[in-house]
């Protein structure tokens, strides 16, 4: 990190920290010595993180297996951690999903659901039970994983468009909602990042996963939890609002460069 360091001992949740983006961001805050809880459903892989950076960094990380569909589960373990005095002053909502890659004539309901659900509905569950104790506290940040396909639309991407375009839509309106109060609401949005994210697309089809990212220099976990990280140090009256991040050789949600 470059200068200060307003990082050191805030609390930070990153929701779906077993994979990818969330575990980047697991591992560059925890290097800033932040107060970690990370959820996702894979508890088995949150606790051997959990132990590695602990071990790395002597980083305090506690871990929880949480589906962010499941309404009650999500206010109950947002409870939990308020009983032990813990509320987040970083919310880093980046649980989420693409599930299948076809015409929306062809598209599978269930698939819809499991976008819709994870996208959109588990992020504003997770910030309807920690965002009243941020603001009641004075103190917040909240930044939401988007996409660029929050920005464009591209062919056969319908309703995982739909709900990044929903998520960038909740950064404005919670932005708005927040008038006068000192919390930051903020929204990185990667173009093409290698990570699971396209063998679950795929349904675990690991070569058509490939090949998303086959002749280009795709974006890694790190480079957007550089991002984050930066959004998140600025000084207190600096709030990105939204921060677009792309590969070199990609110029647009269709447009990409391959060698
Ligand atoms: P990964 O598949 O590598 O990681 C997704 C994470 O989300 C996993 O930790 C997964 O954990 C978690 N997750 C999924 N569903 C749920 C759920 N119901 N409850 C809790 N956690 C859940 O993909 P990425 O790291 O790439 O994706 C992270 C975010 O970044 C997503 O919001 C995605 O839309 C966004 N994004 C990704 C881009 C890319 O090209 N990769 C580009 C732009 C945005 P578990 O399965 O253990 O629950
Ligand atoms: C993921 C980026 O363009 O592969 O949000 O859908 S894309």
């Amino acid at each position: 990190m470059n200068g200060e360091n307003r990082i050191e001992g805030r609390a930070v949740l990153v929701t779906g920290a077993s994979s990818g983006i969330g575990e980047a961001c697991a591992r560059r805050f925890a290097a800033a010595r932040a107060d970690l809880v990370l959820w996702a459903r894979r508890i088995e892989r949150l606790e051997a993180l959990a132990v590695d950076l602990e071990r790395q960094h002597g980083a305090h990380v506690r871990v929880a297996a949480v589906d962010v569909r499941d309404r009650a589960a999500v206010f109950r373990e947002a409870q939990a951690l308020r009983e032990h005095g813990w509320v987040p002053d970083v919310l880093v909502n980046n649980a989420g999903l693409a599930v299948g890659l076809n015409p929306l004539h062809e598209g599978d309901p269930d698939d819809w659901e499991r976008m819709i659900d994870t996208n959109v509905k588990g992020l504003l569950y997770v910030t309807r039970a920690f965002l009243p104790h941020m603001v009641e506290r004075g103190r917040g940040h909240v930044v939401n994983i988007g996409s660029i396909a929050g920005h464009q639309v591209y062919p056969k991407g319908n309703v995982y468009a739909a709900t990044k375009h929903a998520v960038r839509a909740l950064t404005h309106a919670l932005a708005l909602d927040l008038t006068g109060t000192p919390i930051r609401v903020s929204s990185i949005d990667p173009g093409l990042v290698e990570t699971e994210f396209s063998i679950v697309r795929f349904k675990g089809d690991r070569e058509r996963a490939a090949s998303v990212y086959r002749g280009l220099q795709p974006l890694t976990g790190d480079d957007v939890a550089d991002a984050v990280l930066y959004v998140v140090n600025a000084p207190p009256h600096v709030n990105v609002l939204e921060l677009v991040l792309l590969p070199t050789a990609q110029r647009s949600a269709t447009v990409v460069h391959r060698e």
